[in-house]
């Protein structure tokens, strides 16, 4: 009873094996316990709240399909997304620490990565005692991450990095980086990047008026020495971290679904309960007009995410079908976010409802791991076979 409410208009549960419904519930019951309580206060003081990071990794967010053999959860791409649907239900501040140090940070060292590498960072990175950032996105290169200036030299002994991150989840208090750089032929490579490494620092990005609850910042690189064997030898190109933004997009279309229902939830319940004009605004059809689709469209999104899921686990699930449901549905939770906000009226703007947070989060949801255009551009070019790119 102190679950929230979760609504399933299409029985979409029927669906779901006993263990996806077990890990999705245990998630759920996590973030109500542990996360609701504390997230609010978090995000006003813009802190990332580090006391759930064990928590996170209790109910397998650091790695959900990583194999077991290297600490992950070994599950499958189903129920990778319903912990992500389940986390972002709390914040997608939470969402995001989860995405990165799973799909952008964990996904790299496991396939790009060799033995020994794996062996390094994913246990530590799967139980929480390390935190890991990407750094893909550099001050004059975002939507156009192949331009990007970040470079190394091969010394002989080891490399040496220069260069700088901009708008990096996680990067104040991570222990390891993930950054891709041009070597000197212009070839794009991932290096684990350590804190403590001379000439590398992390200053934090400050004033955000979104996903206050995730600390962002730089990496900055001066003449940084990287161990040789801090390369990850297994794919180099920009398709090895476009890779890598495959698997996080698609936890995404998942989460967004997550603080679409808890927008939904906290507008009808108050529909039901306010009352003007000696009724409760539930019953008037403006409201429930808004009501209604917005439950219309967070059952679409759970088809698609569900389908998407499926083709995932059977290595089929293309880029162009994951933008379309990372757009889609992030698409669809920031309007509903919008109007679910109205119907509270003034109380939507407090921080006594998790409204206004949801929707100020999915203005950079709708921005990060590709914008809302890129991500139609991507459908374009799959459609027609032109690449509006180029
Ligand atoms: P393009 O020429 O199309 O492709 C370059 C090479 O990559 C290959 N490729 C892929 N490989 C694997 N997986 C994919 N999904 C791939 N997509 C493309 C492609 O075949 C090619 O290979 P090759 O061998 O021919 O070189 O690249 P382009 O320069 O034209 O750019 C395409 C574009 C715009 C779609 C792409 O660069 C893009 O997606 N831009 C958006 C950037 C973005 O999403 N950045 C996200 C940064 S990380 C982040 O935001 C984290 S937020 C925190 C959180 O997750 O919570
Ligand atoms: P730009 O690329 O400058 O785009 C500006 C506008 O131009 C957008 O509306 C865009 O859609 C449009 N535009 C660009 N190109 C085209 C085109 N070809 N056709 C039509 N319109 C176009 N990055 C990381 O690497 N790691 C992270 O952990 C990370 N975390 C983030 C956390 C937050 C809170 C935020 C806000 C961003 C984060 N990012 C991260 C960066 C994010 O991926 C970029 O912001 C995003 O890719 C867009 O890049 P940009 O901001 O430089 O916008």
């Amino acid at each position: 009873p102190d679950l929230f409410e979760a609504p399933d208009y299409y029985n979409i549960d029927d669906l779901l094996s006993e263990e996806h419904k077990l890990i999705r519930d245990a998630a759920r019951a996590w973030v109500k316990r542990d996360v609701s309580p504390i997230i609010e206060e978090a995000a006003q003081n813009a802190e990332f709240p580090k006391s759930i990071i064990p928590g996170l990794a209790e109910i397998g967010a650091f790695g959900p399909y990583i194999p077991e053999e290297y600490g992950g959860a070994g599950l499958d791409q189903i129920s990778y997304g319903l912990i992500m649907q389940e986390i972002e239900r709390g914040d997608s501040g939470v969402r995001s620490t989860a995405s990165v140090q799973s799909s952008l940070v964990m996904y790299p060292i496991w396939k790009y990565g060799n033995e020994a590498q794996r062996n390094k960072y994913l246990p530590k990175l799967a139980s929480g005692e390390w935190m890991g950032s990407f750094g893909l996105t550099e001050p004059d290169h975002g939507s156009n991450p192949g331009g990007m200036v970040t470079n190394f030299k091969d010394m002989g002994d080891h490399y040496l990095l220069n260069g700088a991150k901009l708008w990096i989840s996680n990067s104040p208090f991570c222990d390891v980086a993930v950054v891709w750089a041009k070597n000197e032929e212009g070839r794009i490579h991932g290096l684990v990047v350590e804190r403590g490494m001379e000439g590398f620092s992390t200053p934090e990005t400050h004033n955000k008026w979104s996903l206050r609850a995730s600390a962002t910042g730089e990496l900055i690189f001066q003449d940084v020495k990287i161990p040789k064997e801090n390369l990850l030898p297994n794919k180099s190109g920009l398709g090895a971290p476009l890779g890598c933004l495959d698997s996080a997009r698609y936890g995404i279309a998942w989460g967004a679904i997550g603080a679409a229902m808890d927008c939904y939830d906290t507008a009808l319940r108050y529909a039901k309960e306010r009352i003007q004009f000696g009724k409760p605004i539930g019953a008037f059809q403006l409201q429930q007009k808004k009501l209604a689709e917005m439950i219309t469209e967070i059952t679409k999104a759970q088809l698609l995410v569900l389908r998407l899921g499926q083709l995932k686990n059977e290595g089929k699930a293309t880029t162009a079908q994951i933008s379309m449901a990372k757009r889609n549905n992030v698409d669809m939770a920031l309007k509903i976010a919008r109007e679910a906000r109205q119907i509270l009226g003034a109380m939507g703007i407090t921080g006594e409802y998790s409204i206004m947070r949801h929707m100020m989060n999915l203005e950079s949801v709708i921005t990060y791991e590709g914008t809302h255009d890129i991500h139609l551009l991507i459908t374009g070019m799959d459609i027609t076979g032109l690449n509006a790119f180029k």
